[in-house]
């Protein structure tokens, strides 16, 4: 069988199949709901929400990590999203290049430097993309008709891509849905050409998205998160 270190390599992503029991599921969407943040998510939610880094530090996420790893990863970014009808949006063909930082300091290969939500954006060189990994935590069923996440196999292997590449890569590899069940985890690496469309249905699509890694950042720049 095709391990999932290989398929991240080779694909760009992988699927892990129930990797969150009914009940962790039903106490995520639970605290979810409780929260006052806009329904359609939230950035930096491990400010709201400190019990999401037990997560990955807890079985079966820590021992799913444990064999992608060579050390135990830290949590570099955490988001939630919840796709309906009435918090709608579609994304169009893209790379996830920007990593979020504690401070601006000019290093070669760092730009396009931006703030969102007060915290200080920036796009690093591919290497350092290249070691996060992006968990999809999937609390609903997703699929062709509620925004399911589409990736080009194969996409994140080219670097940054422009728009030439990015049409180029669409006719010539199909695209695929990532259909998963609430519970299931999709791993990505950034630099995957993904997109979506909007939800036709009134149901939540919740995700929570957090992102990995176990290196630091040259130059004395420091993750956001700490
Ligand atoms: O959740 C979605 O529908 C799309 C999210 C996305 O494209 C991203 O996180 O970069």
């Amino acid at each position: 069988m095709i391990t999932l270190t290989t398929q991240l390599d080779q694909r760009g992503y992988a699927i892990a199949p129930q990797i969150l029991t009914p009940k962790t599921v039903a106490d995520f969407r639970e605290r979810f709901h409780n929260q006052a943040f806009p329904r359609h998510g939230f950035r930096h939610v491990e400010t709201v929400l400190p019990e999401l880094r037990s997560l990955i530090t807890a079985a079966p996420l820590a021992e799913l990590l444990a064999s992608l790893f060579s050390s135990p990863p830290k949590l570099i970014r955490a988001l939630y999203f919840n796709k309906t009808q009435n918090t709608n949006w579609g994304v169009p063909w893209h790379q996830d290049k920007t990593i979020a930082v504690q401070q601006r300091i000019a290093i070669p290969g760092f730009s396009a430097w931006s703030v969102k939500q007060g915290v200080i954006h920036v796009q690093p060189p591919t290497r350092i993309l290249e070691q996060i990994l992006t968990l999809r935590i999937h609390l609903d069923p997703t699929n062709e008709n509620n925004g399911a996440l589409q990736a080009i196999p194969g996409s994140h292997r080219h670097g940054f891509l422009v728009r030439a590449d990015i049409d180029r890569l669409k006719k010539e590899r199909s695209p695929v849905t990532c259909c998963l069940n609430a519970g299931d985890v999709l791993m990505m690496q950034p630099l995957l050409l993904h997109s979506s469309r909007k939800s036709q249905t009134e149901r939540d699509r919740r995700v929570i998205h957090l992102e990995l890694t176990h290196q630091n950042l040259p130059g004395g720049l420091q993750w956001a998160m700490r």
